[in-house]
């Protein structure tokens, strides 16, 4: 796609303003933090709230057009030629719980510093271009994950996304209007052309490997349960094993299931019980009720039709061999998905002119990315995590691979806009 200043690109080494993304990013993860200095901003939060009002404060400050969907995405629009169909960058700025400061507000700091980078030079883009940040990605409070990309996307009915029941008994669509950021732009409102998601690996692949950059080929299949086990309370001294139906017993061995499958079914296959409540909850008491969650994952979607199969089996024999009741109740579901070849090309190019080591992979974590897929051409850009530590405080990336990453995504851009 031509424009007055495409000459100018291809002589002036385009690049954003690396020290400004890095300030930004720290500023951002300094919003919801607690006296223990730890970070969450869950999605619908006071926090999640303060971190929204300072992206749109930076998307205004940029002279991009702000607008706010029905489920609480938030949009950071260049306008241009209304007649064609935008470029979309994005990702998400709410967090899980005691967080590190770059999954999600990476991707969506970058996409801004890239459209200051192109204004700073005079670019008169010929399409509209869509800073996107994504209600609800981690699906910590809520679930499923993605909740906001999928809901745009035409996934999720929007009485549904905005019912969506809290783990702390709250509503999203309540905490939306209560926070300020239950839009009118209806769902959908913007059909990208494509879509771009910069975003930090999460895991130990391009450090171990000595990439720079992974073009993201592949987001593997997630299964997220909630299982309910009932048993009978009793007294923990005076009621004999062969007596109990221990709630927590059940739980421990389909945990310890999980692992053991996981494990002989060689990599990719991951499990993880990420959270469990105990009640009544008493030193002295065998439990009579445990809840708690599973996450499955597997890039191949029959490997993980069988894993949600072996552990359904596995549920019916526990609950037999314990004489307790286990139900479970479907959270989240996606299939593996496989991003455009095109786009994935064109993110190897970018990386290859700016001598920057690249491989293709598939990506161990969710994103919005794989609900956009579902509308239009879509990749992700991956920079390396150190340890491969995520979901963690000790996340952490080098700033120039951060700044590498970021300059990939904006030539990418910039081959996408042509
Ligand atoms: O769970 C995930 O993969 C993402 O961080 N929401
Ligand atoms: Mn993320
Ligand atoms: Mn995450």
């Amino acid at each position: 796609m031509q424009n007055t200043t495409s000459s100018m690109q291809d002589t002036v080494a385009l690049s954003i303003d690396g020290s400004h993304l890095l300030e930004r990013l720290i500023e951002l993860g300094s919003i919801g933090r607690n006296e223990a200095g730890s970070l969450t901003r869950l999605a619908g939060s006071d926090q999640d709230k303060q971190g929204r009002d300072r992206l749109v404060s930076w998307l205004q400050d940029a002279e991009l057009t702000v607008s706010v969907d029905v489920v609480g995405n938030i949009f950071g629009t260049w306008e241009a030629d209304a007649q064609r169909r935008p470029l979309m960058v994005g990702s998400h700025i709410d967090t899980v719980i005691d967080a590190g400061i770059y999954d999600g507000c990476y991707g969506v700091l970058s996409g801004l510093a890239a459209v200051e980078a192109l204004k700073l030079l005079g670019y008169v883009p010929l399409r509209p271009i869509v800073i996107a940040a994504f209600t609800n990605e981690e699906g910590v409070r809520y679930q499923p994950d993605m909740l906001g990309s999928l809901a745009f996307v035409g996934g999720l009915d929007l009485s549904t996304a905005l019912g969506a029941a809290g783990t702390d008994g709250t509503v999203l669509g309540n905490e939306l209007i209560r926070i300020g950021y239950k839009g009118s732009q209806a769902l959908g409102a913007v059909r990208p052309a494509a879509y771009l998601e910069l975003h930090i690996e999460q895991g130990p692949v391009l450090e171990a490997e000595d990439f720079s950059i992974g073009a993201v080929e592949v987001v593997q299949g997630i299964s997220w349960q909630k299982i309910v086990i009932d048993g009978v309370a009793n007294h923990a001294g005076t009621t004999p094993i062969s007596h109990r139906h221990d709630a927590g017993y059940a739980a421990a061995r389909i945990v310890s299931f999980l692992r053991e499958y996981a494990f002989h079914a060689k990599k990719p296959s991951v499990a993880t019980v990420g959270t469990m409540q105990f009640e009544p909850g008493a030193i002295n008491i065998i439990p009579a009720k445990v809840t708690f969650t599973v996450d499955l994952r597997d890039p191949d979607e029959i490997r993980l039709r069988d894993f949600e199969f072996a552990l359904d089996r596995f549920i019916q024999k526990i609950a037999a061999e314990e004489q307790v009741t286990i139900k479970a109740e479907r959270l989240a579901r996606f299939d593996p998905v496989s991003f455009d070849q095109t786009v994935v090309s064109v993110i190897e190019a970018a990386a290859a002119k700016r001598e920057k080591s690249c491989r293709r992979m598939t990506s161990g974590a969710g994103h919005d990315a794989q609900m956009l897929a579902r509308i239009c051409p879509a990749a992700m850009i991956f920079v390396p995590s150190r340890n491969g530590i995520s979901h963690n405080p000790l996340e952490f990336t080098e700033p120039e691979q951060l700044i590498a990453g970021a300059n990939v995504l904006l030539d990418s851009m910039l081959s996408l806009l042509r």
